[in-house]
């Protein structure tokens, strides 16, 4: 595989965290929810108890439902917990919600067979959080995300090219394509068109003529497997640094207080327009004699706030056993997240 993308999909991930803390309900019918269901365990869904079902009904078809409260803060904090394990495996990862998500783990199938990886990626999970997921291999996100439902629960699948692509989804119904949402199903099936074979049997422009030019490119496309996004990760390479040399030493500790003000300012408006957070602050110190000395920390939360920046600045130069004489000052900042991963500090969220 040129490219090798690894999903995940965690199981039953609401109803499994319930199960997992109260062992009374392990291998037992559940559901979370009040009115409406979020999830069911897999001893449920056997009763035909499905998410979005009304509890009502989940009810009728099995009378043992024990139907749990929704504790979205802690399913959260645990899905975080889940992707800074898997950051801490690779940079190169996509979260799509707090239980799914994209790797890429194309450099890794140097050291591993895609099956000793998946086998490692389940395990380290499972170790750390006592939840299982199940896991696509394969050659493109399409292919991985079709291929992480394939053997639910706590099961894997690789689709290592088009041709096993094809043949996975050519008898399976329509709406297992991801991107052919409910809307274009009805028109579809209406038409007689069922399964992917159906609609790998007609041509483009039959399909242009039913979605117009875009969708119908897209879904031509995606019924063969194509699918060239990149998983969306940041680049560790992406650097938010910012030194200065000076053109004589300086002694004067209110000099190198202004640099540090200034390349932080700088810094953070770099911050907000790639809405990115920090969580690293690495100070770097050059003086009159070329001996160069960087200091680090990490901070409890991810920030972007210029104060709480330049605060942990200020510490760690005051921590140097030399204060003068500066040939070089320079901030680094990372340990980089986006918004939507992050448990911000206060004065970033009420910013
Ligand atoms: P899913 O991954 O779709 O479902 P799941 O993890 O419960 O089960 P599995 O992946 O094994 O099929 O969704 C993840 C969580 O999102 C799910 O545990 C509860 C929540 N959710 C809702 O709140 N409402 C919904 O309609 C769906 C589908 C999920
Ligand atoms: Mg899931």
């Amino acid at each position: 595989m040129k490219r090798c993308i690894l999903h995940y999909d965690m199981d039953a991930f609401y109803a499994s965290i319930e199960q997992r803390d109260n062992p009374k309900l392990k291998g037992k019918a559940i559901a979370v929810g009040r009115g409406v269901i979020t999830t069911a365990s897999y001893e449920a869904r056997k009763y035909g108890v499905r998410s979005a079902m009304p509890s009502v009904t989940a009810k009728k078809l099995c009378p043992e439902l024990i139907l749990l409260p929704v504790r979205i803060d802690y399913y959260k904090k645990l899905g975080k917990k889940i992707q800074d394990l898997i950051q801490s495996l690779t940079y190169k990862c996509e979260f799509i919600s707090s239980d799914e998500g994209y790797v890429d783990i194309t450099e890794y199938m140097k050291k591993y067979t895609p099956e000793s990886f998946i086998e490692k990626f389940k395990s380290s999970l499972y170790k750390h959080t006592r939840l299982t997921c199940s896991v696509g291999l394969g050659y493109n996100k399409l292919s991985a995300k079709l291929a992480s439902d394939a053997n639910k629960p706590n099961g894997y699948f690789i689709i290592s090219s088009r041709e096993e692509f094809h043949n996975y989804v050519k008898d399976k119904s329509v709406g297992i394509i991801p991107g052919i949402g409910r809307k274009s199903l009805e028109p579809l099936n209406n038409m007689g068109i069922n399964t992917v074979n159906d609609i790998f049997n007609l041509t483009k422009n039959n399909l242009i003529d039913m979605f117009g030019t875009n969708k119908g490119v897209r879904i031509f496309e995606l019924v063969r497997g194509i699918d060239d996004s990149e998983v969306d990760y940041i680049s560790e390479r992406q650097s938010y640094g910012q030194e200065e040399t000076y053109s004589r030493t300086v002694d004067d500790i209110e000099t190198v207080h202004d640099t540090l003000l200034h390349q932080i300012n700088k810094l953070t408006e770099k911050l907000r327009l790639d809405n990115i957070y920090i969580k690293t602050v690495t100070l770097k110190a050059r003086y009159s004699d070329f001996s160069t000395i960087t200091r680090s920390k990490t901070l409890n939360e991810y920030t972007r706030n210029s104060d709480i920046i330049y605060t942990t600045a200020l510490t760690l130069l005051s921590d140097l056993a030399k204060k003068d004489s500066f040939r070089l000052i320079g901030v680094h900042l990372s340990h980089i997240a986006k918004r939507n991963y992050v448990q911000l500090s206060f004065k970033d969220l009420f910013k």
